[in-house]
């Protein structure tokens, strides 16, 4: 194929385009009463949570989550959670406790700090680091409610020193919320939580409701309905990215273990259908066994059903003339998830341009920094590795400049200044610096 035909198909569908599935469109038919997007359905529930505040809220927590809640019912107690707590499987809680660790040491070892310069005549210049006031953290429902997303997010906003963190997440039918969900916000320092999911619950952080605290910035992944909502309320609060459907692209030479790179392939397979699992080797012979290991592994898969569908409408193998054009391939994707499975990653390391999180050799499969190495899994994706970082303790901070000049340092420069401002036309401009007797 040439570049531009690769190009093509490796093109992902951008999110404001995607278009609902039968099922999803079935299920807005049957709530709104009418065929809308996904985009008019997110405007209408922001509108109306902007509007109704909690009225709003419960409304579609019962309409889509099949969910009744009062106001008052709405948070999580803290009985709830110390009985999520007392009733999980102990081993699962150490490893939770022990991935929330390395989350924060990985975290905490380059924290922004404030800084200061000196300038002639004695001025000062700065700029000053501050923690967000308050963020807001969405968790996914359903089986895509991960305890170690809530690590994930909540770690680095604590790390900066957030001093209010608000979580939501989408209850089921019951109104429970996975207790793992909960035991992973007690260990990561959220302070509250509240069983709303959905668009709803993105206007709802962004506009504030009775019960719901406005927040300053609202991070963490959801479906397409959450993305449009962050899109749609961004500038009310900020939003960390637009997430969309996991991907991970290995690059690999005639070194790598076919069986390693299917089960890298189908790890993010699984996770939806939407999902992406690409390869990309300077070797037809390991694109030939990594084809028939997909499927051996694959048969076996309890989610099989979603990863097959996932390989089957996003999955492919490109060989390549040399490992280096794997790698322009590989920058032109700008993937999620980027794995190096050759004989040097570290020698490749320099050339990747575009990738929201790289893993080097045989010995660091993705699902190591899904859970537990330290780095944070909440990363971008569809392209956007061109200019979205993953998140960090940044994510949740503001730089605010300082300027302090002495009388010497104004008199030295004032007669500048002083050009510029009539330059522009600006006379007060002009006053402002004159006034102090220069
Ligand atoms: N690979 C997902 C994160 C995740 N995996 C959570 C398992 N649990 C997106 O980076
Ligand atoms: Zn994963």
């Amino acid at each position: 194929l040439s570049k531009e035909e690769i190009a093509e198909i490796m093109e992902k569908p951008a999110f404001d385009k995607v278009v609902l599935g039968a099922g999803a469109k079935a299920k807005v038919k049957e709530l709104f009463g009418e065929e809308l997007s996904a985009q008019q359905v997110v405007e209408r529930i922001v509108e109306d949570v902007r509007n109704q505040g909690n009225e709003a809220v419960l409304k579609y927590t019962k309409l889509i989550d099949g969910a009744n809640f009062t106001a008052d019912t709405l948070e999580v107690t803290q009985d709830e959670i110390d009985s999520a707590i007392a009733g999980v499987d102990k081993e699962v809680l150490a490893a939770l406790e022990a991935a929330a660790a390395n989350v924060k040491k990985f975290h905490a070892e380059k924290v922004p700090e404030s800084w200061f310069t000196e300038r002639e005549h004695g001025a000062i210049l700065g700029q000053k680091c501050t923690p967000l006031d308050r963020v807001g953290i969405y968790v996914p429902g359903g089986t895509a409610a991960y305890p170690s997303s809530v690590l994930m997010n909540a770690v680095p906003a604590a790390v900066a020193g957030v001093q209010e963190i608000i979580m939501v997440v989408p209850p089921d039918r019951e109104g429970r919320v996975n207790p793992y969900v909960l035991a992973a916000a007690k260990l990561a320092g959220v302070t509250r939580i509240f069983k709303v999911g959905g668009a709803q619950a993105v206007a709802a952080l962004a506009f504030g409701t009775e019960t719901i605290p406005k927040v300053d910035k609202i991070t963490g992944p959801g479906n397409i309905f959450v993305t449009l909502a962050k899109k749609a309320v961004y500038g009310h609060a900020d939003i960390d990215m637009l997430a969309g459907p996991s991907e991970i692209l290995i690059v690999a030479d005639s070194t790598a273990d076919p069986r390693y790179v299917a089960a890298d392939m189908l790890s993010q397979a699984e996770h939806d259908v939407l999902a992406s699992s690409i390869l990309i080797t300077d070797s037809a012979d390991l694109a030939g066994k990594v084809d028939k290991e997909v499927e051996r592994q694959l048969a076996v898969l309890p989610r099989k059903d979603i990863a097959a569908q996932s390989i089957e409408d996003n999955g492919l193998i490109i060989i390549t003339k040399d490992i280096f054009e794997a790698i322009e391939l590989a920058n032109f994707s700008a993937p999620e998830h980027l794995e190096l499975l050759t004989a040097e990653p570290f020698k490749l390391l320099p050339y990747v341009r575009h990738a929201g999180a790289i893993f080097m050799g045989p010995y660091s499969p993705e699902p190591l920094g899904d859970y537990f190495a330290g780095p944070n899994h909440v990363l971008p994706t569809g392209g956007t590795a061109r200019f979205y970082s993953v998140l960090n303790v940044e994510t949740f901070m503001k730089k605010t400049s300082v300027i302090a000049y002495t009388q010497e340092a104004l008199a030295a420069v004032s007669s500048q200044v002083i050009k510029l401002a009539e330059a522009e036309g600006l006379a007060a401009h002009a006053n402002a610096v004159r006034v102090r007797g220069n």
